[in-house]
Parts: structure tokens; sequence; C-alpha cells
């Protein structure tokens, strides 16, 4: 090693935040593809994802966590489960916050749970698109006082003041993000590529392709569908430049399996056509999609469903 050249440096970071922060947007802006599904609907990641960023000086791996929330279901707590294993296995947490928001009990709650934990964390504050230039010291000044354990009103006998250190970011712009990721590199211990240099994603394309039709799933349908639906891949057969894919949308009711076709197919169409025009985009190729829709009752609540979905425990 020379004098005065860093080491390449690798690890693993995990994405940590509330439901709807933009852990996944963030993801996809980073790595400059889309690898992970977005929506305005909370607990849309169900699965842990590896998403795959090299610069010349470092490789990042990032992991995608579900956000951190109160479980109801069987669904539910693997979701919170795998957000909590993915801090102790990490080299840097990159605790997320909706900063366009003054920090509140949710981020309290959050903290808490990071303050033991072995690896350096980081605080991006995103959303800053939508803060105008005046708010963003006060908003900035309340995540610093949540650190430092409460302002003027801070219990003398509480836990010592964090160090962490705030990034101001917008995950839908990028605005911030370059400067943040060599922050987080510079966290990184010295080592090797973990991932080929232009490697993306650690998820199979199958599984991808399932999620954007899942998304497609979220962004026409009302809050009785959303959460109980699953896709699942059947076949897929590469024909020449075209790719055939026959998927089928699980739901967990005969009413929402109407819903999803709507009125003579209408909606299945619409779906089908936006999940389609997604596939073609990131399989670069032109995309030959059938959709089916069948009913399952309880998938949520069966684990051996959850596992063959791909969810792992
Ligand atoms: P996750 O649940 O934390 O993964 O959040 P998502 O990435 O799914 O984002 C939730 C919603 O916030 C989506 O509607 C995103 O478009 C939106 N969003 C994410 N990042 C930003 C940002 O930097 N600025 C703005 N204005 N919206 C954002
Ligand atoms: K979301
Ligand atoms: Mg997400």
């Amino acid at each position: 090693q020379p004098d005065g050249v860093e080491p390449f440096r690798s690890g693993f970071v995990a994405l940590i935040g509330r439901p709807n922060v933009g852990k996944s947007t963030l993801l996809n802006q980073l790595v400059g593809q889309k690898v992970a599904i977005t929506s305005p609907i909370a607990q849309t990641t169900r699965n842990r994802l590896r998403a795959i960023l090299t610069t010349p000086q470092a490789q990042l791996v990032l992991l995608d966590t579900p956000g951190i929330h109160k479980p109801h279901h069987l669904l539910g707590e693997r979701l919170v489960k795998t957000a909590r294993g993915a801090i102790g296995e990490v080299d840097v947490v990159l605790l997320l916050v909706d900063g366009s928001q003054p920090a509140g009990r949710g981020d309290g709650f959050i903290v808490e749970l990071l303050r033991h934990c072995r690896a350096p964390v980081h605080v991006a504050l995103n959303k800053h698109d939508l803060v105008s230039p005046e708010r963003r010291q006060e908003l900035a000044a309340s995540y610093r006082e949540l650190l430092a354990g409460g302002g003027q009103d801070a219990d003398p006998g509480g836990p010592p003041p964090l160090d962490w250190p705030l990034h101001p970011v917008s995950a839908l712009t990028g605005a911030g993000t370059s400067e943040l990721v060599q922050a987080l590199s510079a966290a990184l211990p010295p080592g090797p590529h973990l991932y080929p240099a232009d490697a993306v994603s650690d998820q199979p394309e199958q599984l991808l392709m399932a999620e954007l039709i899942r998304e497609q799933v979220l962004s026409h349908t009302r809050e009785e569908v959303p959460h109980s639906v699953a896709v699942s891949i059947d076949r897929v057969v590469e024909d020449g430049p075209r790719t055939a894919v026959l998927a089928t949308v699980l739901v967990e009711r005969s009413s929402q399996k109407g819903i999803l076709i709507g009125k003579g197919g209408r909606m299945l169409r619409t779906i089908g056509q936006g999940a389609r025009l997604q596939m073609e985009k990131v399989f670069a190729g032109p995309v030959y999609l059938e959709l089916f829709v069948k009913v399952v009752p309880g998938w949520r609540r069966s684990a051996a469903r959850l596992a063959e979905l791909g969810y792992r425990g």
C-alpha cells in the first residue's frame, strides 16, 4: 500500500427507517436503476433486498429493509424481524428519516433501537426537495436535538448524546446523495469487491418481475386490496428477443378478485400494461405478459405460503 493512497473499501449498509420515509426510492437513486418498488403505501417492501453500488473508491452493499412498525399478523412480524436482523450484521447503519417533517416520537423509537448497535450510524434527512431553504435549519435542529437527548429539558441522568452525522438528501432528485455515498464509503472497512462491479442487485429476475406487477396493483387499487396481494411468476419463456411471462396475482377474498379484474377485465389490463412497460424498461426488450387472478384464503397467515412466495423469515 503506497503512502497517501486510500485503500478500496467494501461492506454492508443497512437502510433503516419508518415506513414511507423513502428507503426504496433512495436505493433506486443510488444504484441508478429500479431495483426496489416504491409507493405511497406503507409496507410496500416485503423482501430483504441487496442493492449494490460500486464507485472507484468503494463497493456498498445496501440492504433495503421493510419499515419498522408494530406488527399485526405473521407477515407483519416477519417484516420487523427482517429489519431488526439487518442491524446486527452490517458495517454501517443508514437511518433514513422524513426530513420534511420535524423529528417525532416514531423517530425516537428507532433511535433507541439503534443506540447500542455496534456499527456507526449515519442519518439521512430525506425529502429535502419539499423543504424551503428557510426551514432547513429548523428541521435539522429538531433531529440534532433528538440525538442529543431532548435538548434543554434533557434528563441529566439520561443516556449520553449521540454524535451521528446528519446528511440532507432528496432520494427523488438525487440532491446530496453523492456526499452521502462518500461519507458511507469512508465508514466501511478496507476490503475487496464482494460482487461484480456491474451488479446492481442480488435479486433474481423473477422476484423483480413479481414486484413490478405488485407495484402496479398498489398504484391502481384502493385500501382493501394492496396488503392482501402476492404475485407468483408461473413461467418465463425467452422467445427470440421477446420475453413471455405468465403470472398469477393471489388475493385473499373473491371480492378482491372482482376489483382486480374490473369491469370487462379493464383493471387487470391496466395493471398488466403498466407492469409490462416497467419490465421492458428494466429488462431492455419487448415483454409479453399474461396475468391471472386467484383467490387463496389466508395466504398471509400461512408460513408455507410465505416461504413459497419468497418472504424469507
Ligand atoms: P419506503 O417505504 O421507506 O421504502 O418509502 P418509498 O421509497 O416507497 O417512498 C414512499 C413515498 O415517498 C413514495 O411516494 C416516494 O415517491 C416518496 N419519496 C421518497 N423519497 C422522496 C423524496 O426525496 N422527495 C419526495 N418529495 N418524495 C419522496
Ligand atoms: K412505501
Ligand atoms: Mg420500501
